[in-house]
């Protein structure tokens, strides 16, 4: 590949190549929201964290950052003993046969992780009980006793989970402690109508002690917290400014369960932490965990002001991310790094209801994958990305998109200038100028700047908005081929004509490549150029000229 050096002639150049290189050095933590697995996931739970934070991964890898991308299973709290019941088996098992398919099945999705893990990790309960002995020395835990809902047929206290009725803001289905239609956290005692799912039986309360995180003396840090931060995405900062404004209570971290990691105190043998005690410290745990593999230091990760932790999840986990775990962190006063951004995003729903594992609903993404490769639906999906309102997903809408926009726009459009290229030249030519960044025709100067727009979305997490403008992009590069008509012209214009086309296309694909990498890596394949040799910077320059293979069409109509 040529390319063309800038002038030489000011030292802002070199300040801002300085400035570049020093942006690079720092290091990028990035995370998604771990997935339950006691199910598949569904699209839902693609689209909710692990596909953003794959796409935003890739993008910052391109941009030659020094990235990890960590997440794992969630393989806690009691949905795992429901399940094990039903299937007459144990939670344990369960777990390690749904971590096993679940990997799979990112993997199938071109999810880049550069670790997954599981929460029911050695490490993980080391360091659970080391923040949880933190908290406590540190005067952050305290004992409450509280009456807990029992079911006297079953003979057990039973955890938030094990209730369902009717959730008392909006009626809809309140699981435990969260209603799944509205998404608020609720007591458990105002639910109304509730019972045991095991036995159907009505529910008694019965006195019990907890443990709870003492979360109000945490409450002017995490305003401070809230407020100092930059880049959240405008549904985390509004739910989380929401919650604090709302006042803080102490949370519970204990439970009345057998599935988990046991609390080691006194007088609380019989219990295990909260799921989403030990789930948050996952991330800890992960980075620790490929740490280790790979001969780095750890504290470099989590203790350090040159890591941007750049956070993932559905807006039902926000508060977990933004409150409650940044108040793990601090009460340990141990110098934990804290979120650096948080994006959460909406829901994806289907014929008007959320996608849900336990309740069945949705795609699984494994039925999926059987029926389109992965690039279809990533493409598909950061389409309808619900970065603030809720989306809805129909087969419909699924064929729309792959046919208007994958199909007609991008792939015709790549397919479209590389067969011409190939059939007059055999390569994208090199036009007959000195200098072929001068002069530059207009519509390919328009150009230059719709590719910096889509690099501002990809930095600012608003991907919808940045494919939207890809799909731009790619319609007024069919325009500037189609306009000036090629195949009329005669051999020098051709070649012009065919070097820009050929640059859209290589510029195209890298735009596109962290939202659809399997297609754009078929793209380089014809063009000959070597994927892992791109960066970022390359899909505003148009310098590229060499030999091509014949290509094909990509994406299949509907
Ligand atoms: N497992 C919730 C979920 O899958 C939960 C996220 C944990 S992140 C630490 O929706
Ligand atoms: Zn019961």
């Amino acid at each position: 590949m040529k390319i063309f050096c800038p002038k030489k002639n000011t030292n802002i150049f070199w300040i801002f190549l300085f400035l570049k290189e020093k942006s690079y050095m720092k290091r990028k933590l990035i995370t998604s929201a771990l997935p339950y697995i006691h199910g598949i996931p569904h699209l839902g739970n693609i689209i909710g964290s692990v596909l953003p934070a794959d796409v935003y991964s890739r993008f910052c890898r391109l941009k030659g950052e020094k990235v990890l991308y960590i997440c794992g299973s969630d393989s806690h709290g009691t949905m795992f003993e429901i399940v094990a019941e039903k299937n007459k088996t144990t939670p344990k098992q369960i777990v390690y046969q749904n971590h096993k398919k679940v990997k799979d099945i990112f993997k199938k999705f071109e999810i880049s992780f550069d670790y997954y893990g599981i929460t029911d990790s050695k490490i993980n309960e080391e360091f659970t009980n080391h923040i949880f002995k933190k908290l406590d020395e540190n005067n952050y835990i305290i004992e409450v006793e509280v009456e807990n809902a029992y079911c006297e047929k079953c003979r057990k206290f039973l955890p938030d989970r094990f209730i369902e009725g009717k959730c008392s803001f909006c009626g809809g289905l309140a699981r435990g402690d969260q209603c799944d239609d509205c998404g608020r956290l609720i007591d458990v005692k105002e639910i109304i109508d509730s019972h045991c799912i095991f036995c159907k039986g009505k529910i008694k309360f019965r006195k019990t002690k907890h443990l709870f995180l003492n979360l109000p003396k945490f409450e002017k840090e995490l305003f401070e917290f809230v407020e100092k931060s930059r880049g959240w995405s405008k549904l985390a900062k509004m739910e989380t400014l929401g919650f604090l404004k709302r006042g803080l209570k102490p949370r519970a971290i204990t439970r009345d369960a057998s599935w988990g990691f046991k609390v080691p105190k006194k007088n609380y043998e019989n219990k295990v932490f909260y799921v989403w005690f030990d789930a948050p410290i996952g991330y800890l745990s992960f980075t620790k965990e490929w740490c280790l593999k790979n001969d780095q230091n750890f504290e470099d990760w989590w203790k350090s002001e040159d890591t941007e932790l750049v956070q993932f999840m559905g807006k039902d986990n926000t508060i977990f991310h933004s409150i409650i775990f940044p108040a793990m962190l601090l009460g340990c006063r141990e110098n934990w790094k804290l979120a650096d951004r948080l994006i959460s995003c909406g829901w994806l729903k289907t014929e008007g209801i959320k996608f849900s594992k336990s309740r069945g609903k949705g795609l699984t993404t494994e039925e999926a994958l059987k029926k389109y490769p992965a690039d279809y639906w990533r493409f598909v999906l950061i389409s309808l990305y619900p970065e603030q309102n809720d989306s809805v997903f129909s087969i419909e809408v699924f064929r729309e998109i792959i046919n208007n926009e994958f199909a007609d726009i991008i792939g015709n459009f790549i397919h479209r200038v590389l067969s011409f290229c190939y059939s007059n030249f055999g390569m994208i030519p090199k036009p007959n100028k000195d200098n072929i960044d001068h002069p530059i025709p207009e519509e390919i100067k328009e150009l230059k700047n719709i590719s910096n727009t889509i690099t501002k979305n990809f930095e600012d997490c608003r991907f919808q908005e940045a494919l939207k403008n890809i799909v731009h992009y790619g319609k007024k590069a069919n325009a500037y081929f189609n306009n000036n008509e090629p195949w009329k012209k005669g051999e020098e214009e051709k070649k012009e004509i065919c070097f820009y086309s050929g640059n859209l296309v290589k510029n195209l694909a890298i735009l596109i490549y962290p939202i659809v990498p399997n297609f754009s890596e078929k793209v380089f394949e014809f063009l000959n150029i070597n994927p892992k040799k791109l960066k970022w910077n390359e899909a505003e320059k148009f310098d590229y000229m060499g030999k091509i293979k014949k290509s094909r069409p990509l994406i299949d109509k509907l």
